[in-house]
């Protein structure tokens, strides 16, 4: 028998995930956690980092490396209310780099917290009815859903199911409450986990709800998606999606970014149940030897889609009905003001690779905060890294308006569509795992592709491009029309022919090519587009097209 890898051994001998978590954030010797705990802090929603630009002038200087926790919350839906964003925002400045960032599954995200202020920011955030367990690790996280609060009261149906089942799914350990809220001890942390167990997932879990036509959530790209199904704006029920995931290594095929599989559907009622046993038969079934091989889409490829939905059915006693049909017309937002089914109004604001911070001219810190002070309904985190003021009355959208000049920000309506539906991961400086720059190359390779588009006459194009800096897909790259994943400083791989409504995975068609490369290949891709497009035909299905020996 293989050997568990050393992650089991530590959540096994963690008591459920308290480890040594106290008397780490005791020491003052480092600024870093021991060892296991680095493991098992995840799972209450922080990793340890260290500042990369800084690396090699502390290693000279024999320094330890300037360590530092990025703090993730559980948001699902991505909602949060303007006194919880006017709370985020101080403690952002308070103990985080002054900024606060949204991240591709709709959670904000604090970068820069040093270990002794770790647990004075988790409790505030708490603080705020929001908290951070289960945002990271072995386990289910942030349930996403789409954001849209514009079509029908579906949406507010999905949202409502997405909050229930990131509750569902929660670890029962009341190790968080001790370690980050003073809560009482449970001697020798013996609570049961119903759900999870000793030894929790083999690996990270995501779920995601969907409400066609909008698949922003790129339902296809999580562990277990349900997709909305609608009948006279009435959410009836869900399509249900397993397998999806993107993490990738480069060089290793036994690794791939895997499209979820629809096994069939259900009544809302049932929800939770199948949840629950798509749960526990990846908790049972999973790899727990080899953690590149312990996503739930691996277990589903080794035993075979069809035993995995008859195992689900048996646990969860629900029998699948057939797959409903469901179309999606796109996976991006929509910029601006758009009025809702029951009048209210909601503002879509492109955030830069979802970095909220007050940069030059541009203020959006500043001008988020003064809208908070203003602002009677509610904030919405897209899966696109972008920020809806949603309920807004008719009579208050001037003052945002207002607010937003007086910052030098603005919705993006004006932008290109490359960039607005561009995403780009956080990679340097705070990614251990990046192999090249993303959100801070972002929009230099924009501007640079935008002035191609511009050449082709193709800027009104609605061009999906994403960007990585490693392969592990934090961006979601592997479904964009042009997808770049880095490789080495400055070095990608070029994916192109996904779709813009997140049903195709794109496909390797450059390795390891520099900027100037990447140019020359798009601008020989954007001068065949002009020339040689079908009529309405997307760039990501001419790409695909073209080369057919990708499909
Ligand atoms: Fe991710 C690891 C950032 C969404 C796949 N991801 C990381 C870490 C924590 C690096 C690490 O392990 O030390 C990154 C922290 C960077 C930093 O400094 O903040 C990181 N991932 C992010 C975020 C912030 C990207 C962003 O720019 O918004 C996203 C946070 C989401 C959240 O709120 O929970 C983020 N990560 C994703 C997604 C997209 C999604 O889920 O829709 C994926 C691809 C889908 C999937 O999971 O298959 C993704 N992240 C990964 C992986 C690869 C997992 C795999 O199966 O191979 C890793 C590495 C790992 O787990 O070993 C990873
Ligand atoms: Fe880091 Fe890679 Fe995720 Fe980017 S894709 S945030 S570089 S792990």
């Amino acid at each position: 028998m293989t050997a568990l890898s050393p992650v089991e051994h530590i959540k096994q001998r963690s008591r459920h995930l308290r480890g040594s978590i106290v008397d780490s954030l005791a020491n003052r010797v480092t600024g870093a956690l021991a060892d296991d705990d680095t493991q098992l802090i995840k799972f209450h929603g922080s990793y340890q980092q260290d500042d990369r630009d800084q690396r090699e002038e502390r290693r000279l200087a024999k320094l330890e490396p300037a360590y530092s926790f990025m703090i993730r919350t559980r948001t699902p839906g991505g909602v949060c209310t303007p006194a919880q964003w006017l709370a985020l925002d101080a403690i952002a400045q308070t103990y985080g780099n002054g900024s606060l960032r949204l991240t591709t599954r709709q959670a904000f995200q604090f970068h820069g917290v040093i270990k002794r202020e770790l647990k004075a920011t988790i409790a505030a955030i708490n603080r705020t009815l929001m908290d951070t367990i289960a945002a990271c690790g072995d386990v289910n996280r942030n349930v996403m859903a789409s954001a849209n609060p514009v079509e029908s009261r579906a949406h507010q149906v999905a949202y409502d199911w997405a909050v229930r089942l990131s509750e569902h799914l929660l670890p029962k350990t009341r190790a968080y409450a001790e370690i980050w809220l003073d809560g009482e001890l449970v001697a020798g942390g013996e609570e049961a986990e119903p759900i999870y167990g000793a030894t929790y997932l083999p690996r990270k879990f995501k779920a995601a709800i969907a409400v066609p036509p909008i698949n922003d959530v790129d339902v296809y790209a999580h562990d277990l998606g349900f997709i909305a199904i609608i009948e006279n704006g009435e959410l009836v029920g869900f399509n249900v999606s397993v397998g999806g995931g993107l993490g990738a290594t480069h060089g290793d095929p036994a690794t791939y970014p895997r499209r979820g599989s629809v096994i069939g559907s259900i009544v809302p009622e049932q929800l939770l149940r199948v949840a629950e046993a798509v749960v526990t038969t990846q908790r049972d079934w999973g790899n727990r030897e080899n953690r590149k091989q312990s996503r739930l889409k691996y277990t589903i490829d080794r035993v075979g889609l069809e035993v995995f939905k008859r195992e689900v059915e048996s646990r969860s006693a629900v029998v699948l009905g057939p797959e409903r049909p469901v179309v999606f017309t796109q996976s991006g937002d929509r910029f601006g003001w758009i009025v809702g089914h029951d009048g209210r109004w909601h503002l879509n604001l492109r955030i830069e690779a979802g970095r909220i911070a007050d940069t030059g001219d541009k203020r959006w810190a500043s001008a988020l905060r003064a809208i908070a002070q203003v602002h009677q309904g509610d904030f919405r985190i897209t899966p696109n890294q972008n920020l809806i003021v949603a309920n807004v009355p008719n009579a208050a959208r001037a003052q945002i308006d207002a607010i937003l000049a007086a910052h030098g920000v603005h919705d993006g309506s004006g932008a290109t569509p490359l960039r607005q539906r561009a995403l780009a991961c956080v990679a340097l400086p705070t990614c251990p795992l990046a192999m090249a720059e993303a959100e801070r190359y972002l929009p230099e390779l924009l501007s640079k592709i935008e002035t191609l588009l511009g050449k082709h006459a193709l800027s009104a194009e609605p061009i999906g491009l994403r960007i990585t800096g490693c392969p592990n897909g934090c961006a979601r790259p592997y479904l964009a029309e042009i997808g770049l994943v880095g490789k080495a400083p400055g070095r990608y791989n070029l994916h192109l022919g996904g779709d813009l409504i997140g049903e195709r995975l794109n496909v390797l068609a450059h390795e390891n090519i520099d900027e100037t490369q990447i140019l020359s290949v798009l601008d020989g891709w954007f001068a065949r587009y002009t020339a040689e497009r079908g009529p309405s035909e997307p760039f990501g299905d001419f790409t695909r097209r073209v080369n057919k020996e990708w499909l």
